[in-house]
């Protein structure tokens, strides 16, 4: 462990200081949002800004990286703040400096615009209808499939993020392989999701737990959960290859867990309170529900699913719901949910750094038995 590491902080949550700060880090984020969209629209030396050019890119970002109105309500900017807390806490007990506050929100944020790209992509190849309670940025009149070309806009962004506020800093190497390395993983996961399931073909002996593993594995984990802690702790001068393997299992595990709440959601979910309406039954996709409706599932209702699931019919899509309560799965979920927490919890309780439990069991927190 780096000796910047604090020991010795409050076990039972988020760190004194950690919880002292969080409404006023959400504040001061959105400030940064704020100078981070000014510096790029100014941004002239790689490129000429028409007054459209940058009406375009400023209404963009706003409507898919804080994610418009919806997100300064109800928003939950997990992922962005998560860099920001775990440095508080690995930082337990020293001050941090405004610039390091800065930096920390800034390299949130720029997890805020990975996880913007992807989702902006993710909804055409989904086929969404809303994120966020907004309708899906492709579908806003005048965009289109110009949303192809704003996802790369946005990963571009990180880059020139990166490079102005940390060219200078020892760790910018680490943080460029970091990024990259964690978007392979997720488009690589994405390629899992979707050549599962190519359109039109249902096959339901593909949707092992085997499969389901690895798709969230790359889709989700990596990005959301493993990417902020790293950030974290490139910051604070970790630099023990063995630390960052041991918080990427546990990350990993918990990303799973997210992303099966995520599928649970999709169809059990409030779309007023998740902001998205569900589509993973019509999209055929390799859900946690059924995965775990084929292992529980009697011919007919297997037949059931294999007649239905897929079809975009709304009759059709009730029928499969029918065969999930049939088979009680939200009480298989919440059995699930209790035992991913309790095992979560031991493998986090055998973390060496106390600082890193804190971290973990913080970020655990925000997600256990979430609505949306
Ligand atoms: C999410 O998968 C993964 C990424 C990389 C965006 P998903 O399609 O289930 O997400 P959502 O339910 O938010 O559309
Ligand atoms: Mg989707
Ligand atoms: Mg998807
Ligand atoms: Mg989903």
């Amino acid at each position: 462990m780096a000796a910047s590491i604090a020991n010795g902080v409050n076990l039972k949550g988020i760190s004194e200081n950690g919880r002292g700060k969080a409404g006023g880090d959400r504040a001061n984020f959105l400030e940064v949002y704020d100078r981070l969209k000014r510096e790029l629209l100014v941004d002239s030396e790689a490129f000429r800004y028409t007054d459209d050019s940058r009406a375009w890119v400023e209404k963009m970002l706003d409507y898919n990286v804080p994610g418009g109105i919806y997100a300064y309500i109800h928003g939950k900017l997990n992922r962005g703040l998560s860099v920001i807390d775990s440095l508080r806490i690995l930082k337990a007990g020293v001050d941090l400096p405004d610039e390091e506050v800065f930096l920390g929100s800034a390299l949130g944020w720029c997890v805020e615009w990975l996880q913007a790209y992807f989702l902006v992509l993710d909804d055409i190849m989904d086929n969404s209808v809303t994120r966020r309670g907004q309708p899906c940025w492709f579908r806003v009149p005048k965009v289109g499939l110009i949303a192809v070309n704003d996802g790369v806009i946005l990963r571009t962004h990180i880059s020139r993020i990166l490079k102005s506020h940390f060219r200078n800093k020892p760790y910018y190497t680490d943080l460029l392989d970091l990024f990259n390395e964690v978007e392979y993983q997720t488009a690589a996961g994405q390629m899992l999701d979707l050549i599962t399931t190519p359109a039109g073909e249902v096959d339901l002996s593909k949707y092992t737990i085997e499969t389901y593993l690895r798709i969230v594995e790359f889709k989700t984990a990596y990005y959301s959960f493993y990417l902020p802690v790293a950030c974290a702790l490139f910051m604070v001068g970790e630099d023990d290859e063995k630390t960052f393997s041991s918080v990427k299992e546990i990350l990993v595990q918990m990303g799973t867990y997210f992303q099966a709440q995520d599928d649970f959601l999709d169809c059990y979910g409030a779309p007023e309170v998740i902001g998205k309406i569900g589509t993973d039954i019509e999209d055929t996709k390799c859900s946690w529900l059924i995965v775990q409706a084929l292992q529980r599932a009697n011919s007919e209702q297997k037949q059931c699913l294999k007649d239905n699931y897929g079809k975009a019919e709304h009759s059709l899509v009730l029928e499969v719901k029918k065969v999930y309560n049939e088979l009680e799965l939200q009480r298989v979920f919440l059995e699930y949910e209790q035992e991913s927490y309790s095992k979560l919890v031991s493998m986090i309780e055998e973390q060496e750094s106390e600082a890193l439990q804190v971290v973990l069991k913080s970020f655990l927190a925000k997600i256990y038995q979430r609505h949306k």
